[in-house]
């Protein structure tokens, strides 16, 4: 099982990788204080590319603004300036205020980083394609496509995280420079959940050569020890991950959130064989395009679910609106039983009244099914229970995969027990996973590492049929409540009737 995966997680899980004390070296940091606006600390080669003097210095004198604009509420950003450097660099700037700091990325301008195509009229023709796809898996082919020629990056994955935290390659777009991972999961721990946490704030990051070594803030005695880097594009990346990245043979790395509805979705994951930079306005752009991506996924799930909703309603209502309140419960089942049966797409019918079954499809004998019946009487609170691996919830179903290995069941507290089962036979699924998640790439020091091969792996999951969906089980609820409707008012009847 997963017992080194939980080892890998609670390891990998602690690292503080919001506050390194270290930015990546392509740029520089300064840290002033925000009262007087001294330089107090900064990071990168800040003597030989901006000012040989820059510690205890005046902010506004090192980056040439008039002292104002620091007090300038209604502008507070500083992305329109340009400081040239002293090596023919020109740099941008991002400022960031965090309690008594204000913490300045410079990042050198590169000069024919210029856009080449027009990016408003991209992503005006980007919404519409992304309106024109009929579900979530073709935004996300599209969404790959698109972001691999907005970046240039050698391969562009949409990565999308399971509900248990895991995450499968549902789009891609590449050249050859890197094989296909089309389709692979990965476990949760390759993205631990701090880095998820933060990746909900800070939704694009870049890391343009893995190679590079770390720029740590310095002096030490600024006390700058701990600073919070979570907004900071420069931000030193965790060396776990730096060597995951070399493991994969990929040199440079680009990543976009997709977040829908406040939660991580997925992430767009660019690679490149060798260093790439992404300009502010590319990465402004790709933040655009992740946010008009995101809405897409919502959207086109909303549709999915709510067309289910719709089918299930009318179905529903068709099969209750024909009930006779006149007929026992039993035989106005007995009556729609293939219209029950398709209710929930599955492979088996059942409705046991006491002693007596009626079935429809396959299922498991009539012995298994009353023992299951007496199982759910004990166990259901609420009087639904659903199970996608029957053999977990209830041991002897293990047995009989073939017959029934996930169930949706109504249970009615009648004077004769009764209990309606839909039941879905195992689907044995395959698993491509990038390497061994399974296989342990810890040392014998005992410290867990990335993996080292990303070569496909196959694992065969048993036991499981296909899940029951929310509006399904919505639908289950429904019913129930109409028959013990239907079931009060015959008691009344037959009570009217005796007086
Ligand atoms: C971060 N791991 C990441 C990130 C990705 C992956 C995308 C985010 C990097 C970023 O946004 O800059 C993993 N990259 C993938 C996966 C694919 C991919 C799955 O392209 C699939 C195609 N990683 C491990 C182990 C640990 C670990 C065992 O494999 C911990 C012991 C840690 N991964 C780890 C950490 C980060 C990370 C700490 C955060 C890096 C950072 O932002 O500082």
């Amino acid at each position: 099982g997963y017992s080194l995966e939980h080892a890998v997680t609670t390891s990998c899980d602690r690292e503080p990788i919001h506050r390194p004390d270290a930015i990546q070296p392509y740029g520089l940091l300064l840290v002033a204080d925000s009262t007087t606006l001294t330089i107090i600390g900064g990071a990168g080669d800040i003597e030989g590319r901006l000012a040989p003097d820059w510690l205890g210095r005046p902010l506004p004198a090192i980056l040439e603004v008039p002292t104002s604009r620091f007090h300038d509420e209604k502008h507070p950003s500083l992305s329109d300036l340009r400081v040239p450097g002293l090596k023919g660099e020109t740099f941008s700037v991002l400022r960031h205020d965090q309690d008594t700091h204000i913490l300045i990325e410079l990042e050198p301008v590169e000069p024919h980083n210029l856009l080449t195509w027009d990016i408003f009229g991209e992503i005006d023709r980007t919404a519409d394609r992304f309106e024109r796809c009929p579900d979530t898996a073709s935004v996300c082919r599209q969404g790959a496509t698109i972001f691999q020629r907005l970046t240039g990056f050698d391969r562009v994955l949409v990565y999308r995280f399971m509900e248990d935290g895991t995450g499968r390659v549902v789009g891609e777009s590449r050249n050859d420079a890197f094989p296909s991972l089309m389709n692979h999961h990965f476990p949760a721990s390759d993205i631990p959940a701090q880095a998820r946490a933060l990746y909900l704030r800070n939704r694009i990051r870049v890391i343009p050569d893995i190679t590079y070594e770390a720029a740590s803030i310095r002096p030490p005695e600024a006390g700058l020890a701990g600073l919070n880097l979570s907004d900071v594009q420069l931000r030193s990346v965790s060396p776990i991950h730096l060597q995951y990245m070399a493991n994969m043979g990929v040199r440079a790395s680009a990543s976009v959130s997709l977040v829908v509805d406040g939660v991580l979705w997925g992430l767009i994951a660019c690679h490149n064989a060798t260093p790439r930079r992404l300009s502010e306005d590319v990465r402004a752009a790709c933040r655009t395009l992740a946010g008009v991506m995101s809405r897409q996924l919502r959207n086109k799930e909303e549709l999915v679910t709510y067309q289910e909703r719709l089918r299930l309603r009318n179905a529903m209502e068709f099969v209750t609106s024909h009930f006779d309140v006149r007929h026992p419960i039993e035989s106005n089942l007995r009556s729609f039983m293939g219209e029950l049966q398709s209710l929930f797409s599955c492979n088996g019918f059942a409705v046991i009244s006491g002693e007596t079954i009626t079935a429809t499809g396959v299922l498991p004998d009539s012995e298994n099914l009353h023992k299951l019946h007496d199982w759910l009487r004990m166990g259901t609170n609420g009087g639904i229970f659903t199970s996608a691996m029957l053999g977990k919830d209830y041991p002897p179903a293990a047995d009989w995969p073939e017959r029934s290995a996930g169930i949706l069941a109504i249970t009615l507290p009648f004077r004769t027990p009764m209990c309606l089962i839909w039941s879905r036979v195992e689907i044995i699924q395959t698993i491509e996973w990038a390497g061994n998640p399974h296989k342990g790439d810890e040392d014998d020091d005992g410290v867990l590492r990335p993996r080292t091969s990303f070569k496909t792996w196959e694992q065969t999951i048993r036991g499981h049929s296909l899940r029951w969906t929310n509006e399904q089980k919505q639908a289950a609820r429904r019913l129930r409540r109409v028959l013990i409707a239907d079931y009060q008012t015959q008691q009344l009847r037959e009570l009217n009737a005796t007086l």
